[in-house]
């Protein structure tokens, strides 16, 4: 048999989230009466708004017919990129410059093709999995270390730093995730701080991927919602997005990545044409029924539907962040984004999982889940039904 790709072993055990539904099922196979209710996975709850629905059923319906009927997408209606590049960029990027995906996971995942194992990867910590796991698969860690993951520069984002990292770790031609409103932490940047990154990755002709996939989170409206809100940005990020968060996309899966055409690799060629590339050449397109989806969901009552949404999940978390801190547990987050980031001091965070699940049947994500700085930490998630999360809340002053 041919030899297994040696990067796979070298990810950690289990991806977090199969992980967690893991123990969960395990959990409930002892305790069969428990009604275990789950603040763990960020995963939406709440039915598609009646304006974006109708389109994903019109959407559908038109493959019925022959006059209306459409294949392959390639890289996305024009129409959507239309709409992303006003709605979103002020109209900044032409049609070419914004690629339409089946999510941002994806592109996530897709996006370290173009720059190879010889980056030198740059993770907040703590992150998203997917950005070490990713890395890890590509190849980038090169000097593993066995336990961790040797070549990756963690990035502390931790209550001494405001959870902005000191940017002055970040070398010479880094690849850096960044992502605000940030999951877990919840800590969305300042225009300051993002113009710090910036400055930094200009500096070190670094590139920073931005993951901007819970911008529809933003309440506070100096806090800016796209990288591109800063100057240079356009020579130096690449930013993910996507429709799961804001519309309720997670199953019908539609998102996207903005390329700049005035970025450039250190060899002159262009980013964009070379993701443009990759991307015709394993990527066949987004759902054409999600697609007309997320064309309603940008339109002026779209819009008001994602507020919508966006303002429910928000609510969840102003209940959960008051339930957290009764218990006298310091928390962040949950004002621009759908996480709460609870600090439950030096136990471990599997431990302390362990302990909700057992005294509340409640299901959280243990914070070293997502890097060395989350332990102690627990983050819960808004995305659930409101009679679940306000069980919950009671159900959490037993801990
Ligand atoms: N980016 C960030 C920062 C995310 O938190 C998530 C989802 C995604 C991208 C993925 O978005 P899609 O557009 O739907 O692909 N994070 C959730 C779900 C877990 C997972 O494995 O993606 C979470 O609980 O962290």
């Amino acid at each position: 048999m041919l030899l297994r790709n040696p990067n796979i072993s070298r990810l950690k055990a289990g991806y977090l989230f199969p992980e967690i539904a893991r123990r969960r099922r395990e959990f409930a196979a002892l305790h069969p009466a428990a009604k275990i209710i789950s603040l763990g996975v960020g995963n939406t709850t709440e039915a598609i708004l009646p304006h974006i629905c109708s389109a994903l059923v019109e959407g559908a319906g038109a493959l019925g017919k022959q006059e209306t009927y459409s294949g392959y997408m390639d890289e996305g209606l024009e129409q959507l990129r239309k709409q992303i590049s006003a709605v979103y960029y002020g109209g900044k990027f032409c049609v070419d410059e914004i690629f339409i995906s089946d999510g941002s996971k994806c592109d996530i995942g897709r996006l370290q093709l173009l720059f190879g194992k010889e980056a030198r990867v740059c993770v907040q910590d703590p992150s998203y999995p997917v950005y070490v796991d990713g890395s890890v698969l590509i190849g980038a860690a090169l000097d593993w270390e066995g336990e961790g993951y040797g070549s990756i520069c963690y990035l502390p984002c931790t209550a001494d730093n405001g959870y902005f990292p000191d940017v002055r770790k970040i070398s010479k031609n880094s690849l850096v995730y960044f992502c605000s409103p940030n999951n877990p932490t919840g800590a969305a940047a300042t225009r300051e701080q993002l113009a710090v990154l910036v400055k930094r990755a200009l500096e070190t002709e670094s590139v920073i991927i931005y993951d901007a996939a819970y911008s529809e989170y933003i309440r506070d409206a100096s806090l800016p919602k796209t990288i591109y809100e800063i100057d240079g940005s356009q020579e130096c990020a690449i930013e993910v997005n996507s429709f799961s968060k804001s519309a309720g996309f997670t199953g019908v899966r539609l998102g996207w990545t903005v390329v700049p055409k005035v970025m450039k690799f250190s060899g002159g060629e262009s980013v964009n044409k070379d993701w443009s590339r990759i991307m015709a050449t394993i990527f066949n397109g987004a759902s054409n029924i999600a697609q007309a989806g997320g064309i309603a969901a940008l339109d002026e009552e779209g819009l008001k539907e994602i507020r919508k949404l966006t303002d429910f999940y928000l609510e969840n978390a102003a209940l959960i962040r008051q339930a957290v801190q009764k218990l006298g547990v310091k928390c962040v987050g949950g004002d621009n984004s759908p996480y709460i980031w609870a600090n439950f001091g030096k136990e471990d965070s599997w431990e302390v999982f362990s302990r909700i699940l057992e005294k509340c049947h409640v299901v959280t994500t243990p914070g070293s889940g997502f890097g060395p700085a989350g332990a102690g930490f627990i983050r819960f998630s808004a995305f659930g039904r409101r009679f679940d999360i306000q069980e919950a809340c009671r159900r959490l002053a037993n801990y």
